[in-house]
């Protein structure tokens, strides 16, 4: 009787997680992601962020609860390691990145939000897809991923998309659209260490690809679910981090769009 695929995907909707709407939040480098998803997690008790997992990136032996033997060996910070050798360790970062943030998509969602009466919405700072359709393709683009490590990528990524299934899908997209130079200030303000040589022209060809993929459509994604998933695109050219009013109308176009 189980074995029936259909009756295992009705069991599936029956456990909580399809009654809550699981979204990212995606947009460049900088762009504000974080502080807009504060802002979310305080817009009410339905709404639940899962925060990216970057401090992982700057200490992998920890992340990974590998032993450091003594004081005198230094631990892997691998977002510096992939910025002053992309060639070397993109595809390594991409491995680790995509793997740490499938890890959490799969984590199921608090029980305040499976309990929760009205549209319960579980926020993500970016996603297993913008992984995919941003960061790893725009490295391919540019030669830090050679073609074999690309088509690597690309099979294992799609095979546990496809293995996951459901538990790593997404109803919906929040877009925070801002000109590459504005991320530029926001990046130089915030002064992360890793970050320090990055250029204008990387943060343009990262716009490039959320462009081609959550406003032109252009890029070619595999999975069919991606394919017609809601967008919202909200300004995030606009100062909101410390300007109440705008914060309370970018937080009112989500409620309305994810209602
Ligand atoms: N990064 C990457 N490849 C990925 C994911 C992230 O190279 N697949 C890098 C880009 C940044 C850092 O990791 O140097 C974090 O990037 P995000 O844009 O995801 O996060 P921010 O902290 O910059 O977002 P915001 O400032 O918008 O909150």
């Amino acid at each position: 009787f189980f074995s029936n695929s259909s009756q295992c995907r009705l069991i599936h909707r029956m456990d909580g997680i399809s009654r809550v709407k699981r979204v990212s939040i995606e947009g460049n480098i900088a762009v504000g992601k974080s502080t807009f998803a504060k802002l979310l997690q305080n817009a009410g008790q339905n709404w639940e962020v899962t925060p990216e997992p970057v401090s992982k990136w700057q200490n992998v032996e920890e992340a990974t609860s590998q032993i450091v033997l003594s004081p005198q060996q230094t631990t892997s910070n691998l977002l510096q390691m992939m910025y002053q050798d992309p060639k070397r360790w993109s595809y390594t970062f991409q491995t680790f990145s995509c793997m740490s943030r499938m890890r959490t998509q799969l984590q199921p969602p608090p029980a305040k939000l499976m309990q929760s009466r009205d549209t319960a919405v579980q926020v993500y700072e970016r996603s297993i897809y913008s992984d995919r359709y941003i960061f790893a393709l725009n490295s391919f683009e540019l030669g830090a991923l050679n073609s074999t490590e690309w088509a690597v990528y690309q099979d294992w990524h799609s095979f546990l998309v496809e293995q996951f299934g459901p538990k790593v899908q997404l109803e919906g997209i929040i877009y925070l659209r801002a000109s590459p130079q504005v991320c530029m200030e926001r990046l130089g303000k915030r002064g992360r260490e890793e970050e320090r040589g990055l250029q204008l022209d990387y943060l343009d060809t990262l716009h490039v690809q959320h462009e081609n993929w959550l406003i032109n459509k252009s890029t070619k994604v595999h999975f069919d679910h991606l394919k017609n998933l809601p967008v919202l695109v909200l300004d995030a050219g606009l100062e909101f981090e410390k300007d109440p009013e705008v914060q309370a109308r970018l937080i009112k176009e989500v409620k309305i769009f994810f209602h």
